[in-house]
């Protein structure tokens, strides 16, 4: 079944991921759950480890050795995430708990202060719910009104229908690069340039999208951009938001508190530089830290090369997928060398419940996830109340690949036994 003509990416890299070296229910753990989490490397394992064995102290507060230390490796990996988005400032780069508060953070300090009612949001069907609620919740308290970008037949952004939406009333536009659900990429250079053209801003949720391909937020012009460190080898609790410079220094604060001010008095305060104003309170240094190691990681082995290894992992997972009648696949196809989507597929096998099948495959070490993936309107649209999702990472292999589809046979025969 294995038939790679080079030695394939994942075989040198897996010895780096202790956990993929375990059995689960006896047998050798596939982990397919990507999408939801990433798995570690030592050097981020080792990263937290030695700031809290040599340099644990707080940060931006004292003027010993250790605390000097620690800021240092903070601020160091702000230079590492700037890095690797090419991010043209480190004060773009604000670190948060994870893409859900960075985008909380723009509901707050930026919509409240520049929306009103009748004014219009834009976002898409395919939304993770961490990219809708905040919204829902800055229109309830503003009147501002949400409209949703719908699917094209192959179930992808629907630009015709985006250009038909936007407006001048068009305030800010907030979309997912890469679908946790559907895996289509969104043509977000183009949703961008088209928003600007309405004088509307930009959010793109990069979740999915910056764990797997080269971002350029400069190239994309993007006014803000989220990931969360967990899905990208990172550690939780620890994500980024990017904003330009100009748009972070004209919003008013998020959370307020220590380390985000400049001169405090009793009944006002000035506030710090960027990209302090926004890191209100001790930070998750060691988790911080542990980012910028996740970083150097994926720099390491290029993230080119992640992303051409992943296109080959799609084709194949999409050929043996292929083989399975009952399935149901949503989103695009990728194209024959991989390309084109996302190394994930969300799938339902006619009446079987996808928590079962995820249960099954659990039996066989095979870790997919069973949900609605925080897409719950999408599945709505879909017409599927829940999917099993597989979702792939540059550790995973061809022979894993197989061992899901068999498994996956396995079951759909089982539960084709019971229901036929
Ligand atoms: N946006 C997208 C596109 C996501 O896939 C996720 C997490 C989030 C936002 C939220 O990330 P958080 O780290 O702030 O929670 N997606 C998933 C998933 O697909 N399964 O579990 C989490």
């Amino acid at each position: 079944m294995i038939a790679t003509q080079h030695r394939p990416l994942a075989e040198d890299l897996r010895l780096d991921f202790p956990i993929l070296g375990q059995e689960v229910n006896g047998k050798p753990l596939v982990y397919l759950d990507n999408a939801a989490t990433s798995q570690k490397p030592l050097a981020v394992l080792d990263a937290l480890q030695n700031y809290y064995r040599r340099d644990n102290s707080n940060v931006h507060r004292g003027v010993h050795t250790l605390s000097a230390r620690a800021t240092d490796a903070y601020e160091g990996a702000r230079d590492k995430v700037a890095a690797f988005i090419n991010a043209a400032s480190r004060q773009e780069i604000v670190f948060t708990r994870n893409a859900t508060e960075a985008i909380n953070l723009v509901a707050y300090a930026w919509g409240q202060a520049n929306l009103k009612t009748g004014d219009e949001i834009i976002l898409s069907v395919m939304e993770h719910h961490s990219n809708l609620i905040p919204w829902q919740l800055l229109a309830q308290r503003t009147g501002a009104v949400l409209k949703f970008v719908e699917l094209t037949d192959t179930q992808e952004f629907d630009l015709d229908h985006y250009r038909s939406l936007i407006s001048e009333k068009t305030k800010l536009v907030s979309v997912v690069h890469v679908s946790n659900t559907l895996g289509c990429i969104n043509p977000v250079e183009e949703i961008v340039a088209i928003a600007h053209a309405h004088g509307a801003r930009v959010l793109v949720d990069a979740c999915q999208s910056a764990p797997h391909m080269p971002l350029n937020v400069q190239a994309m012009d993007c006014d803000w951009l989220v990931a969360s460190g967990h899905k990208m080898c990172g550690p939780t609790g620890i994500g980024f938001l990017y904003g330009k410079l100009d748009l972070l220094r004209a919003m008013p604060p998020f959370l307020g508190g220590g380390e985000m001010i400049a001169d405090v008095f009793f009944d006002h305060a000035t506030y710090a530089d960027l990209p302090h104003k926004f890191e209100a309170g001790t930070p998750a240094i060691a988790e911080a830290i542990a980012l910028g190691a996740a970083v150097d990681y994926l720099n390491g082995i290029g993230m080119d090369k992640i992303h051409a290894y992943e296109e080959e992992l799609t084709a194949y997972l999409f050929q043996r997928l292929a083989e399975i009648p009952e399935l149901k696949i949503y989103g695009p196809q990728p194209k024959a060398d991989g390309s084109g989507r996302a190394s994930l597929a969300a799938f339902t096998a006619g009446e079987v419940h996808p928590h079962d099948l995820s249960t099954i495959l659990d039996q066989a070490g095979v870790a997919i996830r069973a949900g609605h993936h925080c897409t719950q309107p999408l599945h709505r649209l879909l017409n599927a109340q829940s999917t099993a999702r597989a979702s792939l990472y540059f550790y995973n292999t061809r022979a894993e690949i197989d061992t899901f589809i068999a498994s996956l046979k396995e079951a759909i025969a089982f539960f084709g036994g019971l229901f036929g």
